[in-house]
C-alpha cells in the first residue's frame, strides 16, 4: 500500500521577503492532492504546521534572523514528518523558505543509518552565522544538518548531525559564497554546478548522482528549491539566479529519480506566489512532483 503524507510548512522566517509562507496554499491550489492521488493508493493531507504571525526577531548575540522561532517551528515540523514515516507514509513537505529543511531532515534522518540528500538548488545553503552574508537562515539548512551552526538549530529533533557530508549531492549550484566554497572543498561534498550540467548533460548528472547515492545510503531525501530552476521557468522565488536548470531538464531529473526508486522523502521549497506569474512556479512544482512519483508520458 503506497501512502503519501502531505505536510504544509507555511513559514517565511528564514529570509526577508514576505509571501513564501503562502507557498503551501499556492501548491495546493495548483492541484497537488488531485494529481498525486492517481499515483498513490492513499493521499493524506496533514494540513499546515501552525506558524502564526510572529514578530521578526534578530538574535543580538549571533545576528541570526528569527533564530528562536525557526528552532521552535522546525521542531514541530520534525514531529509531523516523523509521524508520517512511523505510519509508513512517504513524507512530502511543502514550503515555505528553505530553512524548513532543518525540521524535515530532523524528522527523516533518525529513520536511516545513512541518509542521502539531493540538494537541488541555485545555492549551497551551507552558510553558518560566521560565513553568512545576510544572517538569513534559509542560506544555512544544509550546514545545520551537518551539525554546523547554532546549537539551537543543529539540535532540532534532539540529535545531531543529521547527515554526513559524503552522502550529499548538490545539483544546480551557481551562487556560492566564499565560506560555502571552502566548506565544499574541506568536506569533499559532491556538487554538480551549472557548468557540469551544461558540459555533461542532465542525463549523466543524474546517472552519476543516483549511482553515487545508491552505493552508500539507505534512503535519499530530495530537497528541491524552486530557485534551482531558471527564473524564466520558476519566477516566483525570493532569490532568483539566472542561468538555471530548465523545466525540461528538471522533469528528466525527476523521471530518472522515479525510475531509480531511491527517493524516500521530499520537500519543495521557496515557492512565493506574491513574486510569481499567475501561480506558474507552484504549477511547475506540482508537475515535477508528478514526474518524481512516477507519472509517465506514455
Ligand atoms: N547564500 C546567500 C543567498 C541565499 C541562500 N539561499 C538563498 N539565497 N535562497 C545567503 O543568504 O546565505
Ligand atoms: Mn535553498
Ligand atoms: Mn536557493
Amino acid at each position: 500500500m503506497k501512502k503519501l503524507a502531505i505536510i504544509g510548512m507555511p513559514m517565511d522566517l528564514g529570509q526577508r521577503r514576505r509571501g513564501v509562507d503562502m507557498g503551501p496554499s499556492a501548491i495546493r491550489y495548483a492541484g497537488v492532492n488531485e494529481r498525486l492521488k492517481k499515483l498513490f493508493d492513499e493521499v493524506l493531507d496533514y494540513g499546515d504546521i501552525p506558524i502564526g504571525r510572529p514578530e521578526v526577531e534578530v538574535d543580538p548575540e549571533s545576528n541570526l534572523r528569527n533564530l528562536h522561532l525557526i528552532a521552535e517551528k522546525t521542531e514541530l515540523l520534525s514531529k509531523e514528518v516523523d509521524k508520517a514515516i512511523e505510519s509508513a507514509s512517504f513524507p512530502l513537505v511543502l514550503g515555505g523558505d528553505h530553512s524548513i529543511a532543518i525540521g524535515t531532515l530532523a524528522g527523516v534522518a533518525k529513520h536511516y543509518e545513512n541518509l542521502g540528500v539531493i540538494w537541488y538548488d541555485a545555492h549551497g545553503d551551507l552558510n553558518t552565522a560566521e560565513t553568512s552574508p545576510t544572517g538569513n537562515i534559509h542560506g544555512m539548512p544544509l550546514a545545520v544538518s551537518l551539525g554546523m551552526g547554532h546549537p539551537l538549530l543543529t539540535n532540532v529533533g534532539g540529535y545531531e548531525p543529521k547527515i554526513k557530508a559524503e552522502n550529499i549531492v548538490i545539483i544546480g549550484a551557481r551562487s556560492l559564497d566564499e565560506g560555502e566554497r571552502e566548506l565544499i572543498k574541506e568536506k569533499g561534498i559532491k556538487v554538480y554546478t551549472m557548468h557540469e550540467i551544461d558540459r555533461i548533460g542532465m542525463t549523466k548528472v543524474m546517472e552519476e548522482s543516483i549511482a553515487y547515492l545508491k552505493e552508500r545510503t539507505d534512503g535519499v531525501h530530495l530537497s528541491l528549491d524552486l530557485d534551482g530552476l531558471d527564473p524564466h521557468d520558476a519566477p516566483g522565488v525570493g532569490t532568483p539566479v539566472n542561468g538555471g536548470i530548465s523545466y525540461r531538464e528538471s522533469h528528466l531529473a525527476m523521471e530518472m529519480l522515479a525510475e531509480s526508486q531511491i527517493i524516500t522523502s521530499a520537500e519543495f521549497v521557496e515557492v512565493n506566489p506574491i513574486l510569481d506569474d499567475k501561480n506558474k512556479t507552484a504549477t511547475v512544482a506540482v508537475a515535477l512532483m508528478g514526474s518524481l512519483f512516477g507519472e509517465k508520458l506514455l
